[in-house]
């Protein structure tokens, strides 16, 4: 197995084939005139006859021409100096919009756009061009992606390792009230920001058998033999670093048939058999399985897992140490991080390359792995943790079912060491599970192998060590730490809000983008009454942005001047959107039966965004509830001018952008002990709304750092949920006794939001009445008690602004760059490179 050739053959003799390549002038002129050559000549029109599209791909090209000659510099440097780089191994990557991104990055965007004017054109314009890349679902996905982005501004080496999805995540419409999912088809119009490399293409065994042989040295050797492969053709995606130079790599891997595999049919004589095992081949990276925490056991998400797993350990091997490099020392050179259980068939293919590719010992295999990785759970969601049945594994991976056999065997001999006789113990703790089917428990076998095994925020950690691996715990106390999650202020705060980053600027001076703690220095702003008028004409500034992008994307029309509620995030019944729905209900009921005036309602918008998992009836269900709740109450005279639904079909990055910078009210009312951490939560404090949540995942810790006065807490606590659940729930009691939550429900069964039919929205209904796995009756009240609190604080602007100020000033421990100060500390044990 090998390295590629690389670099001349004879030396060079040329003085440019040695120096960095030459970059485009730092100047309108030199821009405009590499905009035009790329539009020339890598479009192929002239000014006058190209489209938006063409322009746009020429701006990218442009911006892409000047990073590329730091991008080549960064890898050489790295590769020099032998630095560890961190290989974080995602399924998933949700990046969002490259463009704005890449601008900001490179100190382009002044330049660009003067440029641009010259040429007749307008930057904003060229920019909503670009077509978001949606290669991830949510939370995870994202998270990934503001991880590269804070490790190439921290300046540490890192390759992200993914799949390139033909579609990412789907479109969603609404039709009806009703979710439809259409194509995601990202690449349809061309993809200025990737570098294709099918010569270093890779090839990816699957199927077949093992069998046992001695080899020359008189050694007992295992021997895959499989039955189909595919080709991995990795693509590169520049990682830039914020003004710093470093541009960091994203490598994700499509899959394409092999020549041996169609040749093999076509010999047979089968032409049409031929493309369609082509067809076959290529299925692998075709699209991004919609499931986001509850991940279905499908044979091709299998595939797709250790289609990626394989070519990314093959290529750092193979391509970014040097050769002859001893592998006994790899973990010197790169740690791998594993984003969830997604990539954990890393573990026993490393093991299958050390060992049958390598001839390492089991033991020198299994020192070096042991070594490498470390692990990040992302849930507590028993049925998000990922069961893999033997059956599938061993028919797919034959060889590395066989391994993981054997990782079990010699982990519970560990076990049964420091426990003897503990029969229950081991069982309990085996990798492989006996029930319903055999299986292999993913984040068992991650924990055995990990380093260190992390959650994503305080309180996730250690309901991560006390319930959901608590005998893991027990044996390796020290494996287990905590990185509470972050958020690049590069694209949440400074390209989503420039207004509020001017101001800030203007306050403290710069500097905070790369050192978001000294967002602390804003504190005694919230004082200061010029400040303070400034801030809030920034939000009402970004409120009317939206409006504007409502109006044209959805032709939804935002009120002025009203307190704006948002929740958005995945829906899912443990996030508890149908609790936010219930209390839009409850305000809408009370005015039509005169209850309440109209006038006694704070004027508000709820605006949700949500995409619901494709197979998921219950969040489907509760989409069409949402919409049609929506319609009525924005077409009720009872309620005009006071209350408003918005629900804007595909959320995305890019609507995210603009939705954050402009809310008042951020909602994050998970049922407590469920949500691992939410980012959005942070995001939102970020941008200066304040949040109503429960003691759940971050909250816990914004709470803290923004101090109770700055922060709505409402509903019970992660204890007090587990002694309720323990104590027997029954939702009806809470219907049977709270006459306001009982008008509510009746208000919905009445047929009132489903055009008369009293049956539309039983399931949703019926199952919180009956079962409501996720409490949300049992919040109910302390919810509308607490948004009654929300409304008067609301009235009072000034305290409102002043706590929205304080919220921006004491949230910068939330930037990403932070948590990859944490790993690396407590996890990677390594540095940034200077
Ligand atoms: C948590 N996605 C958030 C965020 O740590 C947390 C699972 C299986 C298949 C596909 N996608 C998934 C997730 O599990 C996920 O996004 N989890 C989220 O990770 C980052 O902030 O609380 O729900």
């Amino acid at each position: 197995s090998g390295h590629r050739t690389l670099g001349p053959t004879s030396t060079p003799t040329h003085p440019l084939a040695t120096a960095p390549v030459g970059m485009p002038a730092h100047s309108v002129d030199g821009f405009v005139r590499e905009f035009l050559h790329e539009l020339n000549t890598n479009q192929g029109v002239a000014l006058s006859r190209s489209s938006a599209n063409d322009q746009y791909l020429a701006l990218a090209s442009t911006v892409r021409n000047y990073l590329m000659a730091r991008w080549l510099e960064t890898s050489r440097r790295t590769r020099e100096a032998k630095a560890k780089t961190i290989g974080y191994l995602s399924a998933e990557y949700l990046l969002g919009r490259q463009l704005g991104n890449a601008l900001l990055a490179t100190d382009l965007n002044e330049i660009a756009e003067k440029g641009l004017a010259l040429c007749g054109l307008d930057l904003v314009t060229l920019r909503n061009q670009e077509v978001e890349p949606g290669l991830g679902n949510g939370g995870l996905g994202r998270l990934a992606a503001c991880f590269i982005d804070s490790l190439a501004t921290m300046d540490v080496p890192c390759i992200g390792y993914g799949i390139r999805y033909e579609y990412g995540i789907f479109r969603q419409t609404f039709v009806d009230g009703r979710q439809v999912e259409e194509t995601d088809t990202w690449l349809a119009l061309g993809s200025p920001w990737e570098f294709p490399h099918p010569e270093a293409s890779v090839q990816v065994d699957f199927g077949g058998h093992t069998e046992r042989y001695v080899d020359a040295d008189g050694e007992e050797r295992t021997r895959w033999v499989p039955s189909w492969n595919v080709l991995g053709v990795p693509y590169n995606y520049m990682v830039p670093g914020y003004l710093n130079g470093r541009v960091n790599t994203l490598r994700l891997w499509s899959a394409q048939a092999t020549k041996a595999f169609d040749l093999q049919i076509f010999n047979a004589g089968d032409y049409a058999q031929a493309v369609r095992a082509q067809t076959f081949a290529e299925n692998i990276s075709k699209v991004l399985y919609p499931e986001d925490s509850t991940p279905q056991g499908k044979e091709l998400r299998l595939q797709q897992q250790y289609f990626f797993v394989a070519c990314s350990l093959r290529d750092f091997i193979d391509n970014e140490l040097e050769e002859g490099f001893d592998l006994h020392n790899l973990a010197d050179r790169i740690t791998y991080q594993l984003n969830d259980t997604h990539p954990v068939i890393a573990v026993p293919e490393l093991m299958r390359l050390l060992i049958d590719v390598r001839g390492f010992s089991w033991d020198e295999a299994w020192e070096v792995t042991s070594k490498c990785f470390n692990y990040t759970c992302h849930t507590l969601l028993p049925e998000a943790l990922e069961v893999w049945s033997t059956e599938l594994l061993g028919r797919l991976l034959p060889r590395h079912l066989e391994i993981v056999y054997r990782i079990n065997d010699q982990f519970l001999a560990e076990v049964d060491k420091t426990f003897p006789g503990d029969g229950l113990r081991t069982r309990r703790m085996s990798i492989i599970s006996e029930y319903p089917e055999r299986g292999v428990r993913m984040a068992y076998l991650a924990t055995v192998a990990a380093g260190k095994v992390n959650g994503v925020a305080a309180l996730h950690s250690q309901l991560l060590r006390d319930k959901v691996l608590p005998d893991f715990s027990e044996l390796w106390p020290d494996k287990f730490t905590n990185v509470t999650n972050g958020v690049t202020p590069r694209r949440f705060v400074k390209l989503a809000n420039p207004k509020l980053s001017d101001l800030i600027t203007d306050a403290i001076g710069p500097g905070w983008l790369t050192n978001l703690e000294r967002l602390k220095e804003l504190e005694p702003y919230a004082d200061d009454p010029e400040f303070k008028a400034s801030f809030a004409a920034v939000k009402a500034s970004n409120k009317q942005r939206l409006t504007a992008l409502l109006k044209t994307r959805d032709d939804i029309d935002l009120p002025d001047g009203h307190l704006l509620d948002v929740m958005v995030k995945r829906l899912h019944e443990y996030k508890r959107q149908s609790l936010k729905l219930l209390h839009i209900v409850s305000l809408y009921e009370q005015v039509l039966s005169g209850k309440l005036p109209a006038s006694a309602l704070t004027p508000r918008t709820v605006v949700f965004g949500a995409k619901a998992a494709p197979g998921y009836r219950m969040a489907k269900d509760t989409i069409h509830l949402i919409n049609k709740v929506a319609m009525k109450v924005n077409s009720a005279p009872e309620v005009e001018g006071r209350l408003k639904v918005a629900f804007p079909a595909n959320y995305n990055v890019t609507l995210a952008e603009k939705l954050i910078p402009a809310a008042d009210l951020s909602e994050q009312i998970s049922l407590a002990g469920m949500e691992a951490s939410g980012t959005g939560n942070m995001k939102f404090a970020l941008n200066g709304a304040l949040t109503i949540g429960t003691d759940d995942g971050a909250n816990v810790e914004i709470r803290q750092l923004v101090g109770d006065k700055h922060f709505f807490l409402f509903g019970m606590d992660e204890p007090a949920v587990t002694e309720l659940g323990a104590k027997g729930y029954h939702p009806g009691a809470y219907y049977e006794s709270n006459p306001q939550l009982r008008a509510t429900l009746d208000l919905i069964l009445s047929g009132h939001f489903s055009d008369g039919d009293p049956h539309a929205f039983d399931s949703v209904v019926f199952n919180l009445l009956h079962q409501d796995r996720f409490m949300a009756l049992a919040d109910f009240q302390s919810y509308v008690d607490t948004q009654a609190l929300v409304e008067q604080r609301y009235a009072d602007q000034d305290a409102w602004t002043r706590s929205a100020i304080l919220n921006v000033a004491r949230t910068g421990y939330f930037s990403s760059d932070r948590s990859m100060r944490d790993y690396l500390q407590r996890i990677w044990h390594t540095s940034p490179m200077l």
